[in-house]
């Protein structure tokens, strides 16, 4: 008994002092330390590993009391206290692998490459307490490698415009976690980014728009200021060495035949129609891609992939593919002409035919291609890798017929989407992927045989910026989701346990602050959650803290004055019953988080029993029924969370509880065609007293617009149950984005008054 309970303690402290993301593969922790303050000499053993042994020198320098000495490897005598870097020294560690040992008074890392060199100082810096009088570092033994070779991040510098400091700086965040790819999408709609010398207006025109999308995107609102941008070639060299030095690899991305507009704009002989075309102010899919019946357009496109293989010496260049419209190829004669002379039977064809085109010219000059998953449409090019962004289904296909494939499908993988309550995030696209969400998510299928498993390379987060305006917005939107997915691709999966990693980046998350990172704290929001209350008519709100431990609360009531809020700690649900706001935060020494908030309102339908005829479609159902009647009403920021989505009609019949009068009767619909909801054909209404004859009581009205439309009944009436029959409208009509898809239809929140 005696010897237990020092080891224990042993091990608690010392796992509070590792605080390391991604967790290695192999960490043991040893008794000792090794003392920080006393000087420090970095050796090296061999020249080629110099500007290893001077980024480490700096890092210590920048940490440690004492200004460390840098040598190379003389002999068999070293200084009394050292850090030694050896490469390539063990053959036996893996690619990118490496070695710690930290002992009380020397340090040595040893690795198979200099990748893994670099991993090592890595692990090394997030292990330094800083300039702290009494600083050390444990003593341990890490022995790492990656769980899997692409582990990627992506941005979006299209739809808005980021310079170059901070693309070095999104890299440097990059590297502190291990990723080792860089996905820079350089070519939209809405901008050209990237010069090039033979074809300057794509940069002279195709760099610029006349203004942006503003606002959510269902109001289609644009503002006239002037935007652009771009990266002359001697930045982008730049920014691949930076990159280099960090052993990340830049992969960049020309997109075709789609999302081509700005291409278009400025060469619009690339066009079918020959223009003139506008670089795109607004978000989403246009019509105009890149001919691809004109010979013309692949060499032009031949002309920009040279020029792009020179700056880039990565083995993949990324040639889009996503979303292409097959509109204007319909019409048009030379790609008409083509699909005949080619064989080719329809249009996702004759997408193939130009992708695989493109693949022989890329890998006749020894590089591949890497696409969005719809390359898969129409037959898949020889040797291309395929990027499954619209769920896993692409990526499986993918290995299925043995192609590379990297995994960044929606649900896990696009840190665009809300990573907290939208109630309570900035406008975002849509989405819900909180960082525990993105923590839980396995790379490799589960429908995958082990010889096909090993085409997944692994897989990329993608930061698209439609609304990301500014660099504290990229770093607010990657960070911390981008350490979960450091650690789901570096660390092996035996070892996943997201308690721990939560633990860890909370000690992280102070380190990110120094470095002046914009990280979210979203982590901290208080989710507000309003469930069916103890009787009908009552709603018991639930408040939860992702970390855990205690937090304050205030409960407003109408007119919401905050000098009336009373302070509380939550304890348990608050159980209401009339229009009431709710506020919660964390409550932590030294910790602010934001505050989250939400605001009740009541009407003579809310929290009553409530029965539907169809469930809504499993993606868009979360707290079911209740969430027509939960005194929430819908907000545009659409999310599965506050509106019910579904592909039918659906008949909604809600129990007053007795008797009333009625004046008012309504429920919300999202009109948001350009995301392929419609608002229902009709609701009709119908009362009971019994809740088993229902008599007609009329036609909800609605005043059409985007965004929440309200089916109103103006009528004076008497009901204790009140049915709504929602008339889907079937499939999306001709004209509208989807057209012949079926519809959703999205509701939310009931009125009775
Ligand atoms: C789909 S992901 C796109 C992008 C958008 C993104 C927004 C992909 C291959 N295409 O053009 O920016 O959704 O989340």
């Amino acid at each position: 008994m005696r010897f237990v309970l020092p080891f224990l303690l042993l091990c608690t402290t010392a796992s509070a002092q590792v605080n390391l993301i991604p967790l290695p593969a192999n960490l043991d922790l040893q008794p000792g330390r090794f003392d920080l303050t006393k000087p420090v000499t970095i050796v090296v053993n061999s020249k080629e590993i110099m500007p290893e042994g001077e980024l480490l020198r700096k890092i210590l320098a920048d940490a440690l009391p004492v200004e460390p000495g840098l040598q190379l490897e003389q002999g068999p005598v070293f200084p009394e206290q050292f850090v030694y870097l050896a490469v390539p020294s063990d053959a036996e560690l893996p690619k990118e692998g490496y070695k710690l040992r930290i002992a009380t008074t020397s340090i040595t890392l040893s690795a198979a490459d200099r990748a893994g060199l670099y991993h090592g100082i890595s692990t090394l810096e997030q292990l330094l307490p800083g300039k702290e009088a009494q600083a050390s570092l444990p003593c341990l033994n890490i022995t790492d490698h990656p769980r899997f070779p692409w582990r990627g991040m992506h941005l979006d510098v299209c739809r808005h415009f980021f310079d170059v400091d901070f693309v070095k700086r999104y890299i440097d965040l990059l590297a502190r976690y291990k990723m080792n790819t860089f996905h820079w999408h350089l070519t939209e709609d809405q901008g050209w980014r990237i010069e090039i010398k033979k074809y300057p207006k794509l940069t002279e025109v195709g760099a610029w728009r006349s203004g942006s999308q503003v606002g959510p995107y269902s109001r289609r609102e644009y503002d006239s200021v002037p935007y652009g941008g771009f990266y002359t070639q001697e930045q982008i060299k730049e920014v691949v060495a930076y990159a280099a030095a960090r052993h990340i690899t830049v992969v960049p991305e020309i997109e075709m035949p789609g999302h081509a507009m700005a291409a278009l704009a400025s060469y619009p002989q690339l066009g079918c129609t020959g223009g003139p075309y506008e670089v795109q102010k607004g978000w989403g899919v246009f019509d105009d891609v890149f001919c691809a019946g004109n010979d013309s357009v692949f060499t032009v496109l031949e002309d920009v992939l040279t020029e792009v293989m020179a700056l880039f010496p990565g083995q993949y260049i990324h040639i889009g593919g996503d979303e292409c419209p097959k509109e204007r190829w319909k019409t048009c004669a030379k790609c008409q002409a083509r699909m005949k002379s080619n064989g080719l039977k329809d249009e996702h064809e004759l997408q193939s035919y130009f992708i695989q085109r493109i693949e022989k010219f890329v890998n006749s000059k020894g590089r591949k291609i890497i696409g969005w998953d719809e390359i898969l449409e129409g037959g898949l090019a020889p040797n291309a890798a395929v990027m499954s962004w619209r769920g896993t289904e692409g990526g499986v296909a993918a290995a299925k017929e043995k192609h590379n494939v990297v995994m960044t499908p929606g649900s896990h993988c696009y840190f665009d989407h809300y990573q907290g309550d939208p109630a309570n995030e900035p406008l975002a696209i849509g989405g819900y992927t909180t960082v525990q969400k993105v923590y839980s998510y396995e790379p490799i299928p589960a429908e995958l045989k082990p010889e096909e498993a090993k085409y997944i390379l692994g897989a990329q987060g993608n930061v698209w910026t439609e609304y990301i305006l500014r660099p504290e917005n990229v770093e607010y939107m990657a960070v911390p989701r981008m350490l979960a997915l450091a650690e789901v691709l570096w660390t092996p999966k035996a070892k996943r346990d997201e308690k721990g990693f939560i633990v860890r980046l909370e000690n992280e998350l102070p380190k990110l602050d120094a470095m002046k990172v914009n990280a979210s704290k979203s982590l901290y929001q208080v989710s507000i959650r309003p469930k069916q209350g103890p009787k009908p008519g009552e709603i018991a709100v639930e408040m939860k803290l992702a970390t855990g431990g205690s937090f304050s609360m205030t409960e407003m009531a109408p007119p919401y004055d905050e000098r009336m809020a009373g302070l509380a700690v939550y304890s348990a649900p608050v159980i209401i019953n009339s229009d009431r706001e709710l506020h919660g935060w964390i409550q932590r020494e030294g910790l602010t988080g934001p505050i989250a908030k939400r605001r009740f309102l009541f009407n003579k339908a809310t929290a009553r029993p409530i029965t539907l005829s169809v469930q809504p479609n499993e993606r868009y159902n979360d707290g079911g029924a209740f969430t027509l009647v939960d005194g929430i009403t819908a907000q545009e920021k659409r999310v599965s969370t506050e509106w019910l989505g579904w592909r039918e009609g659906v008949t909604i019949t809600v129990d007053l509880g007795s008797v009333q009068d009625v004046r008012t009767v309504s429920i919300g619909a999202l009109n948001e065609t350009y995301s392929w909801i419609h608002t229902p054909e009709r609701v009709d209404l119908s009362v009971s007293e019994d809740g088993k004859t229902f008599t007609p009581f009329g036609s909800a009205e609605v005043k059409a617009g985007v965004g929440r439309n309200a089916f109103t009944l103006e009528k004076a009436g008497k009901a204790r149950f009140v049915r709504f029959t929602v008339k889907h409208r079937g499939k999306i009509p001709e004209g509208y984005p989807g057209a012949g898809n079926p519809a959703w239809m999205f509701l939310d929140e009931i009125e009775v008054r």
